[in-house]
């Protein structure tokens, strides 16, 4: 217990004191109810220091001390609804309620804590909330943020009021103030949180001025001259009236259940929301009951936090690989303790180039921070620096290509390390073989990674025409490949050849041609001829095509290879209806663009962009200005936010059928 008691002491200070978590928020919880339960169970160990019994750690001797006459409390968790079930229970027991009790449930937001003193309607003092008894004085940069009133609206104002609330960074200002520090050649906040703690707690405010904070209130502290309403709710409609935000998520819920989905809700609109959210606070509406039920020495028996499953995890990095590929990109990739988090199971997250690596430090043996959020990729946070052992050591990248031998290139002012070997290194073949049968190419069905392994690695497949020459014998003689497997590969990849311009295009590999491009040339061009003999210039005609594309296609053409193998693919039987038939169709939705985001069940994305393509529409990745519509099917996240904050017209996945029905005719 004094172990963990130290451990747990030395996070508050990292968190509360520094700004500088060491480890994730699940992490420490877990670390708080172990020792939870070791003092639950041994109540004559319990002492009046243990950081059960106190909230962080105390404030920086640099800013003045500001006492708090009401502590501020913390809250205490729920992890699930169980947690949630016996908390209502305990409530329901101190009042002897009969019936379900009101909960006002509003976001917790993943910011900090601050107490603003309203005297005679003037904002005279802002505090952290430090310890909870002693905090910091940050009036100055309270001041600089602009959802905060310098004086309260109206009448009948109190003499004294203390309100409590959250400061914050909303996802936008913290992803524009990253961007700003890492074009400065500056360094990149961790997370939201951490930003608001570190732009609030400047000594100078004129550096928090250029800081994008927002603030909720939540509650009152000290209150001189004012009787209180009723409730929790009344309370706000209060503090709106006066000029302080508020969430606009909260609600007021009866009983668990009505309870459990409003958290729900919360959970589902969590990607939408313009700010983090780590739960949700739920809080006894009525103060006269809140007053009964009262209060441990850290945390209200009256409310409680249920927090979401975390998104970021602790976990070690076993090993660090390089991985070549298809276009020679060599990336270094971290193999990592299998950690679940944020729904899924990672084991290796990329490490993007040498320059990311080293700006993260990175080292086999570190114990990280792995943050998946949505359905974003998974990703190295950080280092936890205490935890590295001294003789830990760079990882130094390959000077030869780990494949085939051949000198790795680096060009100047690039951060990719390439192998510049093409199809003659393994890893480029088996790459571009698996591109090439990838289901948006020619989509091989059962063609997959451990059969293409073995294929190029008995160099019976040097170049995707020879997919087409493989035999039945050939395929049969394969691990993992019977005789029907090998009859239904030979089949599909029959059928493969049916294909249309855009996507054996695609297929191609060429570098910088994605779907997008790809669909782009086969409109502009419409034949495979025309592109084959088109030059820079006429390239750069094309919408979407910029000098490096038009390169890299120029340079694809005029490789003998290249030219060599398409001719193989077209003997092979490989082909695909007129572009010119294909675009005769209704064109109604003519040059609109569209992006699609999250899981659209009634019909696949793919066969949505097919749809939109062949009604003449472009259906790009990424959400800006140019959007048209954008498609948003279920668990859309940051793309369906960026299109609300442009005004880009959003339609559901009905919405998107109706259109398209109609234009189809
Ligand atoms: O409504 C709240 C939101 C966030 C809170 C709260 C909080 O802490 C970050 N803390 C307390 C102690 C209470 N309500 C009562």
């Amino acid at each position: 217990m004094q172990q963990l008691r130290g451990e747990i002491n030395q996070h508050n200070q990292n968190y509360y004191q520094y700004d500088a978590p060491q480890i994730p928020d699940a992490n420490y919880d877990e670390l708080l109810r172990e020792l939870q339960a070791l003092e639950a169970a041994n109540p004559e160990l319990l002492s009046d220091d243990s950081p059960t019994q106190r909230v962080g750690s105390a404030a920086l001797a640099s800013f003045q001390q500001v006492q708090h006459q009401i502590p501020m409390l913390s809250l205490d968790n729920a992890f699930d609804d169980e947690e949630f079930a016996a908390f209502d229970k305990r409530v329901r027991d101190r009042i002897q309620a009969i019936d379900d009790v009101e909960y006002l449930v509003e976001p917790k937001l993943d910011g900090l804590a601050v107490s603003l003193l309203y005297q005679d309607a003037v904002l005279v003092q802002a505090a952290t909330r430090g310890d909870g008894k002693t905090g910091e004085n940050v009036t100055e940069n309270v001041k600089t943020i602009n959802a905060i009133p310098l004086r309260l609206k109206g009448v009948n104002l109190p003499k004294l009021i203390e309100v409590r609330g959250e400061v914050f960074m909303p996802l936008a200002g913290f992803e524009a103030l990253n961007k700003q520090a890492v074009d400065m050649g500056g360094k990149s906040f961790v997370n939201p949180r951490n930003a608001a703690a570190g732009s609030l707690r400047q000594l100078d405010s004129k550096i928090t001025a250029t800081r994008p904070l927002a603030f909720y209130a939540y509650g009152v502290g000290v209150v001189e001259g004012l009787v209180l309403p009723a409730t929790q709710k009344m309370l706000f409609e209060l503090l709106v009236n006066w000029g302080l935000p508020i969430s606009d998520q909260v609600s007021v819920e009866s009983g668990t259940e009505q309870c459990h989905k409003a958290y729900e809700s919360l959970a589902g609109k969590r990607p939408l929301l313009p700010y983090e959210i780590d739960g949700v606070v739920y809080k006894v509406n009525n103060f006269a009951l809140q007053e009964r039920i009262g209060f441990v020495s850290r945390a209200p028996r009256w409310a409680i936090a249920r927090k979401f499953p975390a998104q970021e995890k602790m976990t070690e990095v076993v090993g660090i690989d390089v991985q070549v590929g298809r276009t020679g990109a060599i990336t270094p990739v971290a193999r990592l303790a299998a950690v679940f988090v944020g729904g899924v199971t990672v084991t290796n997250v990329t490490l993007h180039n040498e320059d990311e690596m080293r700006r993260k430090d990175v080292r086999v043996g570190d114990t990280v921070i792995v943050r998946r959020a949505g359905d974003v990729i998974p990703e190295i946070v950080s280092v936890v620096m205490q935890r590295r052992s001294e003789d830990s050591a760079l990882f130094n990248m390959p000077l030869l290509c780990p494949v085939c031998g051949s000198a790795v290139e680096r060009a100047e002012g690039e951060a990719i390390a390439r192998c510049p070997a093409g199809l003659f290194c393994r890893a480029q073949v088996k790459e571009s073989i698996k591109h090439f049968s990838s289901r948006k190419a020619l989509d091989v069905d059962g063609l997959g990674d451990k059969i293409v392994e073995q294929l190029v690695a008995k160099e019976m497949v040097k170049t995707p025409a020879d997919l087409y020459r493989l035999t039945k014998e050939q395929l049969s003689g394969l691990e993992r490949m019977a005789e029907k497997s090998a009859n239904n590969l030979l089949l599909a990849l029959d059928k493969s050849k049916q294909t249309t311009l855009p996507k054996f295009l695609y297929a191609l590999g060429v570098r910088e041609v994605g779907e997008v491009t790809a669909n782009s040339l086969a409109t502009y061009f419409a034949s495979l001829e025309a592109l084959q003999y088109a030059s820079r210039e006429d390239l750069e005609k094309v919408p979407d095509v910029g000098p490096i594309v038009a390169q890299h296609v120029v340079a694809f053409f005029e490789l003998q290879h290249n030219q060599e193998v398409i001719a193989e693919l077209l003997t092979a039987g490989v082909q695909w209806p007129d572009v010119e038939a294909m675009s005769s169709v209704d064109q109604a939705l003519s040059a609109k663009v569209f992006v699609l985001t999250g899981t659209l069940s009634l019909m696949g994305r793919d066969q949505a962009k097919e749809i939109l393509r062949s009604l003449g529409a472009k259906v790009t990745s990424s959400v800006s200005k140019k959007t048209d519509y954008l498609v948003a099917g279920e668990e859309s996240g940051s793309k369906l936010k960026k299109a609300l904050s442009l005004g880009v017209t959003v339609l559901s996945e009905e919405d998107f059928l109706a259109l398209i029905k109609d234009h189809q005719g």
